[in-house]
């Protein structure tokens, strides 16, 4: 089938569904909602038998749904409308929820029912339930749709009594109110909001918008009172315990800010809060954003950064983590990033924070290098990443740096970092991927800037294995090929390869080699006179609107594309 996929923005939920369907076998194209007359233009080049809305915040205009069959897909049960429906599903806590293909008319999400998928809901926030459990139910649904389309079936018509419209949620309904809510509701409310549009409130006198909220079990005060700081977060008394807070948005009229480290987001007004320790007792929850845990000879590490964004200090604190795990008498390592993200790289949003945005990003990718040169060199046990969240760019090539890379079979890798600006990279990506590619598909890999799944990542060779898509699935087959690689007896053999590669590696090209070249047009990108990268990221942490579709994307822009229609795009 051709399917026009129509989206806001080719965000996480439209890339899996991008890359489930193109392995389906669909002819796929990509347009971003600008305005009306761009949406019927797209259509008229690319004549879709189906145009699939993943991620659209507006109406799609009437001359294309009355002609086209369009399906929305939409993050709530049959019956369920409007544009908050997770933000109110967090809150109200329903059992089940669920995710709808719907088809588009001209009253928003109350066309007839294509295709339905539930799932069981989960104490999470919207971002994290968004990524996980609907990005799964949609692919399942969206796939059924597709197929009784095929069938010739007929959509179910939403009944009017189960009709149910969910209004957008206004702040004054999400405020918290410190003097009555409890922890529980507290952490609903930020849950509910996060990572979109965040709950407003007051500190130290200042309006910001909360996000990353982690709730504590030992410390305590008065309601409201902010007793710590942790790392970048802070703590802050509730009427029945307290609650780490991790990113602030900075509420300042007119402009449209963007979130940051808590403590990043406060300056000098966090300074003279007491610093806390997580400790090592495991029994009351807490805020831990690296945390280490062995199982006989194998050592995991854990590092929960939010977005998968990884700043100068956390990757410092990082390679501490990692070298202490080294010292242990551990044969594996096995490295397993955040649950939602392993990781993506370094921190646009305190990069573009920074007084000096061409310095902080040098030290943030010289902080990366250094933690990637770790992994890389490490001679005393064999390294495994383990990635059960989505992957981007510098966060790929540092995953290459481990020994083996084991993927969760829904995650998406985006191995790439030119959409950025241009950006070179860095990561030592220039020796990590012909070594696992060879030079042509490497180069051909990093031009693609396309989102690549588990599936398409272990047939070119990017990763060596995936298993799930449900996380248990993953972990299962962590701890196999853990045992499998750390196995006593042949244990030595194994280091002894990986020392000998590493040492013949050394010889040809030293890794400080290519370091310093990657680093050299990391450089320009960073102090040059082409201002690409500096745009394109102030772009992306301000979310500025897409104004047209790349190229990459929207095949039926490429020159050509129509005129050989078995050969147009490739
Ligand atoms: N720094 C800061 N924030 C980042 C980030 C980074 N390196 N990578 C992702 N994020 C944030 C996004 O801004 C978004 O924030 P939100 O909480 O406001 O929604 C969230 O993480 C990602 O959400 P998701 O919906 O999964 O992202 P996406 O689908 O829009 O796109 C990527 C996924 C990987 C393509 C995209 O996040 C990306 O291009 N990231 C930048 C990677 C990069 O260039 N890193 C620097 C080079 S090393
Ligand atoms: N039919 C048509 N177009 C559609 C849908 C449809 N476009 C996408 C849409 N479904 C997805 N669902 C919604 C439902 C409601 C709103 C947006 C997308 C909505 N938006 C508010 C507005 O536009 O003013 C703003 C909401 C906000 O503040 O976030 O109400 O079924 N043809």
């Amino acid at each position: 089938m051709r399917i026009l996929l129509l989206v806001h923005s080719f965000n996480s939920l439209s890339q899996r569904l991008y890359v489930e369907l193109a392995h389906d076998g669909q002819e796929l194209s990509i347009e971003f909602d600008i305005n009306d007359d761009v949406t019927c233009e797209a259509v008229e080049l690319f004549r879709p038998q189906v145009i699939l809305a993943p991620f659209l915040k507006r109406a799609i205009p009437s001359a294309v749904w009355r002609r086209h069959l369009c399906l929305i897909v939409h993050p709530g049960p049959p019956g369920d409308r409007g544009p908050a429906a997770l933000d109110w599903a967090i809150l109200h806590n329903p059992q089940t929820w669920g995710v709808t293909v719907l088809q588009a008319t001209g009253e928003m999400d109350a066309g007839p029912v294509w295709a339905s998928a539930e799932f069981v809901m989960r104490q999470a926030r919207k971002s994290s339930l968004y990524r996980m459990e609907v990005t799964e139910a949609a692919v399942v649904a969206v796939r059924t749709a597709l197929r009784r389309i095929v069938a010739g079936k007929r959509p179910a018509p939403q009944s009017r009594s189960i009709h149910n419209w969910q209004p957008p949620l206004r702040q004054t309904e999400r405020a918290i109110d410190w003097q009555r809510d409890p922890t529980s509701t507290v952490l609903r409310k930020i849950h509910s909001a996060d990572g979109f549009p965040g709950v407003e409130d007051s500190l130290f006198g200042r309006r910001f918008r909360l996000f990353d909220a982690q709730p504590e079990g030992r410390l305590a005060g008065r309601p409201g009172e902010i007793v710590a700081r942790r790392d970048q977060a802070i703590c802050r008394a509730t009427l029945d315990g307290a609650i780490w807070i991790g990113q602030l948005q900075p509420v300042t009229d007119g402009a449209r800010d963007f979130k940051r480290p808590a403590t990043l987001a406060l300056g000098s007004l966090a300074d003279d809060l007491p610093c806390s320790e997580a400790g090592d007792e495991n029994d009351r929850p807490t805020r831990r954003e690296i945390r280490y845990e062995e199982r006989g000879a194998i050592g995991y590490l854990y590092f929960e950064f939010y977005n998968g964004a990884i700043g100068t200090a956390q990757c410092r604190r990082l390679r501490e983590a990692f070298l202490q795990a080294r010292r242990q008498p551990t044969r594996i390592i096995v490295l397993m990033g955040g649950s939602d993200f392993w990781c993506n790289g370094m921190h646009l949003h305190c990069i573009e924070a920074a007084s000096s945005a061409a310095d902080a990003s040098w030290d943030n990718i010289n902080a990366i290098d250094d933690l990637a040169q770790e992994i890389l060199t490490t001679d005393t046990q064999l390294t495994i990443a383990a990635l059960r969240g989505n992957t981007g760019a510098g966060g790929v090539f540092l995953a290459l740096a481990a020994d083996l890379v084991l993927a969760r079979s829904g995650v998406i890798l985006n191995p790439h970092y030119r959409n950025m600006g241009n950006l070179y990279g860095s990561e030592f990506w220039t020796y990590l991927l012909p070594r696992r590619l060879g030079q042509a598909r490497a180069a051909a890999l990093m031009e693609s800037r396309l989102p690549l799944g588990a599936a398409e990542a272990l047939a070119i060779g990017l990763i060596d294995a995936h298993a799930g898509p449900a996380a248990d699935d993953f972990l299962a087959l962590i701890r196999t090929r853990a045992a499998t690689l750390g196995d006593a007896a042949q244990f030595a053999g194994r280091l002894a390869t990986k020392r000998a590669r590493r040492e013949h590696d050394e010889r040809c090209k030293p890794l400080a080699e290519y370091r310093a070249e990657e680093l050299q047009r990391m450089r320009l990108n960073f102090y040059g006179f082409d201002p690409s990268y500096h745009i394109a990221r102030h772009r992306f942490v301000h979310r500025a609107p897409h104004a047209w579709t790349p190229l990459h994307l929207a095949r039926h822009r490429r020159p050509g594309f129509g005129r050989h229609p078995d050969t147009a795009g490739g």
